[in-house]
């Protein structure tokens, strides 16, 4: 989608530092990371948040999750990980392109801030 930083980024036409990509998928640091290990893992189709993900789109979500354990174990994150996705503006989502939030190498509190 055109002025989607996140498309821009899995199409290379912005920097990003690339962990994992393959025809649906693409990963890459999170430029102000949370944790030790901080990856975004985004589908390479341009959805904006989980209210336009559809019966179609089961498969790719899928997909973003076993990205992220095969990431994970890439990683080391024996002890592991948190998975996120906010999801508009009361949870914070800046980037409208959906993204799922790998982040370990720390211990994380719960219930989230
Ligand atoms: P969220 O708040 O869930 O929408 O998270 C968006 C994340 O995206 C935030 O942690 C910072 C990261 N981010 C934003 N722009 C860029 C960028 O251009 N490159 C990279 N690597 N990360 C970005």
């Amino acid at each position: 989608m055109k002025d989607c930083i996140f498309c821009k980024i899995a199409a290379g036409e912005i920097p990003s530092d690339k962990v994992f990509e393959d025809e649906y998928v693409y990963a890459f640091r999170d430029l102000n990371p949370q944790a030790p290990e901080h990856i975004l893992i985004i589908p390479k189709q341009h959805i904006s948040r989980v209210e336009d993900v559809t019966d179609e789109d089961r498969g790719l979500m899928g997909r973003l999750v076993v990205a992220a354990k095969h990431i994970a174990a890439e990683a080391g994150l024996k002890k592991g990980y948190r998975l996120v996705f906010n999801n508009g503006p009361d949870a914070g989502q800046e980037v409208e392109h959906i993204h799922l939030h790998l982040m370990g190498g720390r211990r994380f509190s719960w219930p989230a801030g």
